[in-house]
Order: structure tokens, then sequence, then C-alpha cells
């Protein structure tokens, strides 16, 4: 009886000798082979994310970009001045040039980037779920976008307005003339809303005309489908450009919204918003340090303090940042500064001739302003 209880006791691991040893050696085996098994188990069912959620959020977006060696873009491509495709397949605009300055600050190279044609309702979610790294598509920075949408948004690079293009002949001047009119817009824009709110607060009805794609929403105002269409004033006056008979059609002057645009990183991953928003500043301060792609040679020679520090010959600001100590002459070189970029889009240099107003340096009356590179 007590021998029972204590050989029970003791049990199977206490037992002594050869016959006890077997068992035991079995037993270790099988606790082995479960574990094993175990963790096989565990990684199989672990989903394994698809690569581009693996760098959403928390994750490397940097590591992730050198690793591919070039930048993946999200932009219009239908929107002539920001980002157009031409029948080339070669791309211009202000907001592709933004893209090439990140390629160049991170590659030396301005070519290094694949760019995405995204319309206004896809743009959110390939920025969310790490298809591009970087959305530069005329987006409007606002409160819901940046919280609620997860978006981290970068220095505006083009500050607009929403405007209301019509007929020269058809007797709309301000926007109480809308009154009963059929009016067309693109659909997932801040446009649409803007243009409600407006209507609504001076008891105004109409008929809204709306289309997800923004050739069809030109064509359709063209057609004579609606008696104005609204969008970003910048975006009316490139595109009346493209109508049939541009001189019909005029842009009227008030302007019924602010339409900060701005480029957007995924939220979440500090380290790839800093570089790429310090990135966009260059091209600001280089305008106002008077650096431009054309004096770079002679401005490297500068025995200026600040413009040593901002060109990277002293310091270590973008090895700091982690990247390339000199990104910021990088971007200057391929891409030149903020005035650069915008006259050979938008302004001078171009037919649309926009006048740089409030997209000119603080220091000119505008709101362009970078803060300190130090
Ligand atoms: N800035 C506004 C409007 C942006 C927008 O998508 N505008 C249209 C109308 S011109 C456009 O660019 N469409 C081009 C496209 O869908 O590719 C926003 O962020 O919602």
């Amino acid at each position: 009886m007590n021998y029972q209880k204590r050989s029970r006791r003791q049990g199977f691991w206490h037992r002594q000798g050869w016959q006890m040893f077997l068992p035991r050696a079995i037993a270790l085996l099988l606790a082995g082979l479960c574990a094993g098994l175990c963790l096989f188990a565990l990684a199989a069912c672990e989903p394994i994310p698809e690569p581009n959620q693996m760098t959403v959020g928390t994750a490397n977006r940097l590591k992730t970009v050198l690793g591919r060696g070039k930048l993946v873009c999200g932009v219009s491509g239908e929107l002539p001045g920001f980002s157009f495709v031409n029948k080339e397949g070669k791309y211009s605009g202000l907001d592709v040039d933004i893209c090439r300055a990140i390629a160049a600050a991170l590659f030396n190279d301005p070519n290094a980037v694949q760019f995405r044609n995204l319309n206004a309702k896809e743009r959110f979610t390939a920025l969310q779920s790490g298809e591009v790294d970087v959305l530069s598509r005329n987006t409007t920075w606002t409160l819901s976008r940046d919280t609620a949408s997860r978006l981290a948004f970068m220095p505006v690079v083009f500050y607009d307005g929403q405007g209301v293009m019509v007929r020269k002949d058809s007797n709309i001047k301000s926007i109480t003339d809308l009154k009963d009119a059929d009016i067309c817009a693109q659909t997932g824009t801040t446009t649409e809303q803007n243009l409600a709110d407006q209507m609504r607060k001076r008891n105004l009805t109409y008929k809204p005309v709306v289309y997800e794609d923004v050739n069809a929403t030109f064509n359709a105002y063209q057609a004579g489908r609606c008696a104005a269409i609204t969008a970003d004033r910048s975006a009316l006056v490139v595109r009346r450009t493209r109508l049939s008979d541009p001189e019909s059609h005029v842009v009227l002057d008030f302007v019924i919204s602010k339409e900060p645009l701005a480029p957007a990183v995924g939220d979440g991953d500090s380290k790839w918003s800093d570089i790429v928003k310090w990135i966009i500043f260059t091209a600001i301060e280089a305008e106002d340090l008077d650096i431009s792609s054309a004096n770079l040679a002679t401005q490297l020679q500068s025995k200026n303090a600040e413009i040593r520090r901002f060109l990277g010959v002293d310091g270590s600001l973008g090895k700091d940042m982690g990247v390339a100590n000199d990104f910021t002459a990088r971007v200057i070189k391929h891409i030149g500064n903020y005035a650069e970029i915008y006259d050979r889009n938008l302004g001078k240099d171009t037919s649309f001739k926009l006048p740089r107003g409030q997209n000119e340096l603080w220091k000119n009356g505008g709101l362009m302003y970078a803060p300190p590179f130090r």
C-alpha cells in the first residue's frame, strides 16, 4: 500500500533503472516533436502580410524604398501642370517634380520613380494599403483626411482655392447666379462638399452633376450637360486650355474655399515623414537662399555658414536624418528650387502663366515658408 502510494507519487519521471529509461526517452522525443510541430503550425497560421502591408504604420518605409531602388509615387496623371502623362508615357508637373525631388535626394537619380495614376476616390486607399510610398496628387489637407483617413500631410506645395468655370455667354458672374443651375463636379473630392456648403449658406438650390472620372466631368461640361463646372481653381485654369474652344469659357474671379494642396504619406512612420517633409522644404528654402540649379556649383563654394550647412558642406543635417548629407544639393541639382519648379510647370514658362500669388515666398508677401535648416 505504502509502496504503491510512493511509486504513484514519484511517478513516471522518478523511476530508476534501464526499464525506466526507455519510456522517458520516448516521452522526451514526443515532447520535442510536439514543440517542433507547434512552432511549425504557428509559423504556418501566422498571416503572412502582403509585401505592401508590411511597410504600413510603424514599419520602416525608408528601408523599403531604398531596398526597392525606386520610389512609388501616387499621382493623378490627368492634370496638366500638376501631374500629367503624355502619349509617350512621360510624366510632368509640380506634383511629379515633388516625387522626383524625393528620388533625387534618396538615389541621386530623379528618374528612380514609378508613378501610379490614382483618381480622387482611389488615392487614400493606395496610401493606407502601402501601395504607394507618397501621394503627390493635388490633394487638399483637411482635418478628417489627416486623422480619420490616417494620412500624414507634408508641407503645402500649392495654395489653391475652389473656383467655378462657365461659358462666357452664360451671364453667370457670381455664385448667386448659379441658382437652379446644373453644376458639374468630380466625386471623392472636397469640391462637392464645399459647393453644397456655399449654396446652402445662401439658400440657393442647384443640381449637382457628378462623375468619378475627371475626363467624364469635363466632357459633360463641354457637352453642355451643366451650366458650370467647379473644381480647384488651378485645375480649372489648366483644364480650360484643353477644351475644344478655351476662349468661350471663363474661370470666374471668386474663390469659395481654402484648398491647401499637399503631398501625404501614411501615418505612423515618423522617420519617413520627416525625410519627405524636409525634402519638400528644401525646394522652398533653396529659393529663399537664392540657390538654384543654375548657381548651385558656385553656392557650394560659399563662405556663408547658413548656406554651407543647408547644402551639407558643413555639419551633418542630412546624415543625422538618415539620408545623404548632400540631399539638398541633389534636389537642387536635379529638380531646382521652388521657383524653378513653379515656373516650368504652372508659371511664366508655361501657357497657363498662373501668377505666384499666395505661392510666393513669405518674404515676398506669400505663404511659402520653410522652417530653419539647423
Ligand atoms: N483638391 C481637391 C480636389 C482634387 C481632385 O481630385 N480634383 C479633380 C478635379 S480637377 C482631379 O484632379 N481629378 C484628376 C483625376 O481624377 O485624375 C481634393 O483634394 O479633394
